[in-house]
């Protein structure tokens, strides 16, 4: 207590001589600064102003050089892929032979592409519903199209796949018309009616009021992609007709950013009303019947939209199912890429155990530093398209060594009480437990690895390092128990 007081009285004093020195200091600078202002001032002006000048200059080129040198480096992000425009048929077939050939399951994007030819063959024009559940898609379905008889119903998630009927405009032209399941609860069903408005050369965009956050980033979305649309406000029945034009008007007015601005009109799809009746006793019934639709105005917008150049029409078309197949390329890719690196990295590990069985001293490093760790980075950034240059390489194996150093006491000792647990293990010797050890440390590089270069798409030592460090916390215990039973194996094969 005694000292410590000691210490800060010494301290104030240290302080109060600083503060007489700096103030001395100052003084001196101020002194100088003065005298040499006072003997330019009074020597030639041009020679006051021109010094002047000067430490302007000087201060100026100081602050940009410290601006220069301390601000935060701005990485080049790439274009997003929204930004870059949609991908050319070509290009997109390319690349989906690419994928092919790099093992991935391009099936689905095949489809798709087969699915756009034969629409364009066919020559019909093709509108989607699409919209929340229960907002009276089919309803609006049955409306247009009096013999369709698709499902409705109170309850949301009634329509469950994608439908489409025929309809004949008053224009004569035959439109296919597709009810889509509805969105907000089921992923798989969400994306099937979203891929089908990405097929469709329109999309009638069903709601009940004004939109929702959700609802209005759906359509935004719709528009990015360049898809004609119209704004279809069903069950008008629910409002006043001052307080519906109010609606009407708000959405025409949140949507009129957009190029071009969607039409918005209200419209009743139908469902059923309960009206009194005469009884035919002089008394009345309730009665629930029918509800009549009122589908005019939509009749008219959607004409309008229709009677653009087919030409357009097709092109814009075609540009969103490219963009929803090169996403879906996008995903098989990233899909492959997962499973070739989790392929690796089993492989590796493997070896790994193997190695570390046949070796004569134990040492984390010899491993990890060498050839087996270098081959697995190299294969894994092979996978990810990643180049990987050898400095990286060595600097993310010297900054995972590390972490793995840090790690090593506890996996040695989940290493040996696993090994204990194993019927077959005998007295477990150190070299066994060192070579689940390293099974362990390997998983833990390719898994921590394959997850950065998934993520930055490139080879970032210091980062990737940080991933392996953390795969050190995750089911490190299921881990060691497969690879004690590896280890085992392996060692009973070189035993006979
Ligand atoms: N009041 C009123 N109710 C309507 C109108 N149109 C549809 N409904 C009712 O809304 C409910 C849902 O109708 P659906 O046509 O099944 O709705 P959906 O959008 O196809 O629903 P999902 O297939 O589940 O996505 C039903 O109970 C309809 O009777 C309308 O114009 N006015
Ligand atoms: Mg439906």
């Amino acid at each position: 207590m005694r000292r410590d007081r000691r210490i800060r009285l010494l301290l104030a004093g240290v302080v109060l001589v600083a503060l007489v020195l700096f103030a001395g200091a100052l003084l001196a600078v101020a002194d100088t600064v003065l005298s040499i202002l006072q003997r330019l001032q009074d020597g030639p002006a041009a020679l006051y102003y021109g010094f002047l000048a000067l430490l302007a200059a000087g201060g100026a080129l100081a602050a940009w050089l410290l601006w220069w040198l301390l601000a935060p480096v701005r990485r080049r992000l790439e274009q997003p892929a929204e930004q870059a425009g949609p991908p050319d048929e070509a290009s997109l077939r390319e690349r989906l032979e690419a994928e092919r050939a790099a093992g991935g399951d391009v099936a689905a994007i095949e489809r798709e592409l087969a699915e756009l030819s034969r629409r364009r063959e066919g020559g019909r024009l093709y509108v989607a519903m699409f919209g929340d559940a229960s907002a009276g898609k089919s309803s609006l379905v049955q409306a247009l199209v009096p013999d369709a008889t698709p499902e409705r119903a109170v309850t949301a998630g009634t329509t469950r796949a994608v439908k489409h009927y025929q309809w004949r405009l008053s224009s004569g032209d035959v439109v296919e018309l597709a009810d889509v399941p509805g969105s907000g609860d089921e992923a798989a069903l969400e994306a099937a009616a979203l891929g089908e408005a990405m097929r469709a050369h329109l999309v009638i965009y069903v709601c009940e009021g004004d939109l929702s956050r959700s609802q209005h980033e759906d359509v935004l979305a719709l528009a990015q992609v360049g898809k004609p649309l119209v704004l279809a406000v069903n069950k008008a029945d629910w409002y006043a007709e001052e307080d519906l034009q109010r609606i009407v008007a708000r959405l025409a007015e949140r949507l009129g950013e957009l190029d071009p601005a969607p039409a918005v009109v209200p419209v009743v799809a139908g469902g059923t009303e309960r009206v009194l009746q005469p009884d035919g006793r002089g008394g009345e019934t309730e009665v629930e019947r029918p509800r009549a639709p009122r589908v005019e105005l939509l009749r008219e917008a959607l004409q309008a939209e229709l009677d653009r150049a087919p030409a357009a029409l097709d092109a814009l078309r075609d540009a969103s199912v490219f963009r929803l197949a090169a996403a879906r390329l996008e995903d098989a890719a990233a899909l492959r890429r997962r499973e070739q690196a989790a392929q690796v990295v089993s492989d590796y590990t493997k070896k790994a155990v193997i190695g570390a069985l046949a070796a004569v001293s134990p040492g984390t490093d010899v491993l990890i530093q060498g050839y087996l760790g270098t081959a697995l980075v190299k294969a894994l950034c092979q996978i990810y398209g990643v180049p990987a240059r050898e400095i990286d390489i060595q600097r993310f194996l010297d900054i995972a060594q590390g972490y793995v150093g840090r790690a090593v006491p506890l996996v040695l000792a989940i290493a040996g009480n696993v090994l204990k647990a194993f019927p077959g293990a005998g007295t477990v010797a150190g070299g066994l437990v060192h070579a689940v050890a390293y099974g362990i440390v390997f998983d833990a590089m390719g898994k921590g690895l394959a997850r950065s270069l998934e993520t930055t798409g490139e080879l970032r030592p210091a980062a990737a390092a940080r991933k392996v460090g953390d795969e050190f916390g995750e089911e490190i215990g299921k881990k060691a128990r497969q690879l004690a039973r590896l280890a085992l194996e392996a060692q009973r094969e070189s035993r006979d």
